[in-house]
């Protein structure tokens, strides 16, 4: 099998959304298929809450089998690799474009989009672009939810680590998968006693919900409900720019990682920012994921729990299309009570206003929403975007 070099390309726009999905992309391409993978940043930073081990001041690293290079301008000389990937429309250094252009045989070059579970998709996934100047095309690539997509990020080996730490009671060291989960805190949070391990304790009809999302004005809607709730609900929410609007619920100018606010019946825990592979035992630890933007929405469907999607808000709301187009993929084959309680808590959360109805129903069909996410993210393994982009390198490279 031929194992391209690779480069690829992140400028972080806003958010974690870009660069997530190029270091998952960067270490499946080096570690599941052997290609010498270079992952050019513009922002260290940013990508460094993900991957502590990434130090910001470094212009070239190795990290997890991946060379990690500073995207600085001017753009220093540099060998094109074979296989280039432009993340979300980057647009690559002028100086790498001439280079590339020089080669005899021009790297295959795709630009990979953002997803969508539009049907256009279909349509313009693979589509070239012969660059308007230079001997050169680019390919567009398409993540998305159908055969004819490029399908999605995940790892071999996924299911299995899933699998094996939900199972899994107590850990090797007798530890239970809650209290596993509790470590991204940096000191002891004070839970009850003893172990809040699921199903065990004092706890048994706890409900953990794991919380990320960008400021909503239904947050605070949210927050009502589940302090009212019948049963007590633990909330681990990530810090972030809706922090702010959820400490005002408990009376709070302030929160930060650590802290731990209580009203009614309502616990929540601010998390740090952790690293991408201790999210994923977030999500998997949790009886109910909200989550965003592009990354952390896979994540939470291969978590195969319940989950409550909040899309990247754009001005012109063409959003709220690319959110119905999912719920349309997603509750296909969804009995339609669950498929009515899915469509209107979503359509709530995501339109800044929600109800203790909507809450309740979608709370109510949780065991169908698990049973169909589990077949869901088995029906969707069969794609993967890191073997589909190599497939495609294969077919489009230049045959020796
Ligand atoms: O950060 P985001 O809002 O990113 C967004 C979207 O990708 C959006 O589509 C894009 O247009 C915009 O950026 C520019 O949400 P997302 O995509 O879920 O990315 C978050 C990443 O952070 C993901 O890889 C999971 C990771 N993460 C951690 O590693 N640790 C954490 O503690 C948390 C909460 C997230």
């Amino acid at each position: 099998m031929t194992k391209p070099s690779c480069d690829i390309f992140c400028a972080v726009v806003d958010n974690y959304g870009d660069i997530g999905v190029c270091w998952r992309l960067a270490r499946q391409l080096a570690q599941e298929h052997g290609c010498a993978v270079r992952l050019w940043v513009d922002d260290l930073a940013s990508f460094a809450r993900l991957c502590p081990e990434v130090d910001a001041r470094l212009d070239s690293q190795h990290d997890c089998g991946v060379e990690v290079r500073h995207w600085r301008k001017p753009f220093a000389e540099t060998a094109p690799a074979q296989f280039v990937i432009e993340a979300f429309a980057c647009t690559l250094p002028p100086e790498y474009l001439a280079a590339m252009a020089r080669l005899p045989q021009p790297p295959v070059w795709v630009n990979l989009e953002y997803l969508s579970a539009e049907d256009w998709v279909e349509g313009c996934h693979k589509l070239p672009s012969p660059h308007p100047s230079l001997p050169l095309v680019k390919y567009f690539f398409f993540p998305g939810f159908t055969e004819k997509t490029g399908g999605l990020l995940l790892e071999n080996d996924l299911f299995a680590r899933r699998d094996a730490f939900q199972s899994s009671p107590l850990s090797l060291d007798g530890r239970g998968a809650g209290e596993r989960v509790q470590d991204v805190m940096p000191q002891p949070p004070p839970l009850p006693n003893p172990s809040p391990a699921r199903g065990e304790g004092l706890c048994a009809d706890e409900t953990r919900i794991s919380l990320f999302c960008y400021k909503n004005p239904a947050l605070t809607d949210l927050l009502h409900i589940w302090a009212q709730a019948a049963a007590p609900v633990r909330c681990l929410m990530p810090e972030g720019r809706a922090l702010p609007q959820a400490a005002a619920f408990f009376g709070k100018t302030h929160a930060a990682a650590s802290d731990v606010l209580q009203r009614g019946n309502l616990t929540l825990h601010v998390l740090p920012f952790v690293e991408q592979d201790r999210y994923d035992e977030l999500l998997w630890d949790c009886d109910i994921n909200f989550v965003r933007g592009e990354d952390s929405f896979v994540r939470a469907q291969w978590a195969a729990q319940p989950f409550v999607w909040h899309i990247y808000p754009q001005h012109d709301g063409v959003h709220l299309q690319k959110l119905r187009a999912f719920m349309e993929k997603f509750c296909d084959g969804l009995a339609t009570e669950a498929a009515r309680a899915l469509t209107a808590l979503w359509e709530g959360w995501n339109g800044g206003r929600i109800s203790g109805e909507m809450w309740d129903d979608f709370f109510a069909c949780r065991d169908v929403l698990r049973r169909h996410g589990m077949a869901w993210a088995e029906r969707q393994a069969g794609n993967s975007l890191a073997l589909n982009l190599l497939n495609f390198y294969r077919q489009s490279a230049p045959k020796p």
